[in-house]
């Protein structure tokens, strides 16, 4: 292997892992925009392959808090799984590679922190649903992952970004970027900014639930896109992964942000506005999947608001990636001059599309709801 300065670096860390072998390739590996990732392939076959990834801890300021959230989770994990038959723990829940110092992650000179784990074969992340199975397997896994969390003590888990899902947080930010226009961008962007002021009130919805009527507070994934489950060869869901922002958090947040991954017919960051549409059947699936999984663990009013939750994401999505926008592009990577805005005027095209429907959207969450409660549906 012919072996670039950067490889040698990556090889340097990868050897205060306990891994044991040789490795044969290190290649960047992914679509993720926080943290970077690395496909670490081994010599020989019969041993597994690898993932390091370097933490962004600009992001993630308190690494260690962030692993010892992902171990308790995977731990628990591990051992609700064991207890149920049909199940293959090494196979559905991420294994952390530990470091020759007996930690979980390794913090090299220059102040990177990095970890590893080991690589689930034969599996696939996609970033597009292509087919209902695939859904309803997404939606089946967040369930049960929500589900199977129930009881490991909430207070053991640390917020790794405090206020993630706020939406009045992330408001009050982009008011701050804006007024303070660092680049100059605030000429370009009056239409946005209008979009967004047009909703304030309504997309406080859920925190307005929480608040007057309650929302219990659970353990939940908080970066629900779709590419964030492993899928096995024959599409069924094997293993949630990306748990960084594993926190304490509302069940329809994870809801929210899955929809908006999977029912939007274009890319993310989709230039071509028209190609942006709503595939009602994957978010059907979907929703079927994830009830199927959880209604019979989650209140009235944690139902009431799944689908106000749809309209949420989306929206906030945007608000935060103008906010990078105006704030220089400094949080998400960012692939070419203005990613940040193309971004935004994507998600506000997916919410406008969500608007025209709403009344759909959130008639069938609420009827799945009640299936699921009388068994009508199936969850196989
Ligand atoms: P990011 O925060 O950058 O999205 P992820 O933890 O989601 O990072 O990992 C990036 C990609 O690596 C995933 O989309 C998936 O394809 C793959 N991946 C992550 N963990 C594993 C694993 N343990 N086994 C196999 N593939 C994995
Ligand atoms: C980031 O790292 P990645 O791509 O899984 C972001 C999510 C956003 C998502 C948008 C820690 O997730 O909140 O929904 O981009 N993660 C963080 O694609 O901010
Ligand atoms: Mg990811």
């Amino acid at each position: 292997m012919i072996q670039t300065n950067k490889q040698v670096d990556l090889l340097k860390i990868t050897s205060n892992f306990i891994i044991g072998t040789d490795i044969s390739s290190i290649e960047p590996y992914g679509s993720g925009h926080i943290n970077d990732t690395y496909y670490i392939k081994n010599a020989n076959d019969e041993d597994p392959d690898y993932l390091l990834q370097r933490i962004n801890h600009q992001i993630f300021i308190d690494v260690q808090s962030l692993m010892n959230n992902i171990y308790l989770v995977t731990t628990h994990l591990r051992t609700k799984l064991k207890g149920i038959s049909g199940t293959d723990p090494d196979k559905e829940v991420l294994s952390l590679v530990m470091t020759h110092n007996h930690r979980h992650y390794f913090l090299d000179d220059h102040g990177n922190y990095w970890r590893m784990y080991k690589y689930i074969e034969n599996t696939k992340s996609i970033d597009i649903v292509e087919t209902e199975e695939q859904a309803f397997e997404g939606g089946k896994a967040f369930g049960r992952f929500q589900v199977l969390l129930f009881d490991l003590d909430i207070n053991l888990i640390n917020y790794t970004i405090p206020a993630f899902h706020h939406i009045g947080l992330r408001l009050t930010r982009f008011n701050t970027a804006l007024q303070a226009d660092p680049f100059d961008r605030k000429k370009a962007i009056a239409a946005e900014v209008e979009f967004i002021q047009q909703r304030i009130e309504s997309m406080c919805a859920i925190l307005d639930l929480g608040r007057e009527e309650g929302l219990p507070l659970r353990i939940t994934h908080n970066d629900t896109k779709f590419n964030n489950i492993l899928l096995d060869l024959n599409n069924k869901a094997q293993c949630i992964i990306d748990l960084d922002t594993v926190m304490p958090g509302y069940v329809a947040y994870d809801f929210g942000d899955a929809i908006r991954s999977i029912i939007n017919t274009a890319p993310e960051d989709e230039k071509d506005l028209d190609k942006i549409g709503l595939n009602v059947p994957l978010f059907e699936s979907f929703t079927k999947g994830y009830l199927s999984a959880s209604a019979g663990f989650l209140t009235e009013n944690e139902i009431k608001s799944l689908p106000l939750s749809v309209l949420l994401f989306p929206y906030m999505q945007g608000v935060r990636f103008l906010t990078d926008y105006l704030n220089g592009d400094t949080y998400y990577k960012t692939h070419f001059p203005h990613h940040n805005l193309q971004r935004t005027r994507a998600q506000f095209q997916l919410l406008r599309k969500l608007e025209e429907q709403y009344a759909k959207i959130e008639n069938f969450v609420l009827d799945t709801a009640s299936a699921c409660l009388k068994k009508d549906i199936n969850t196989n």
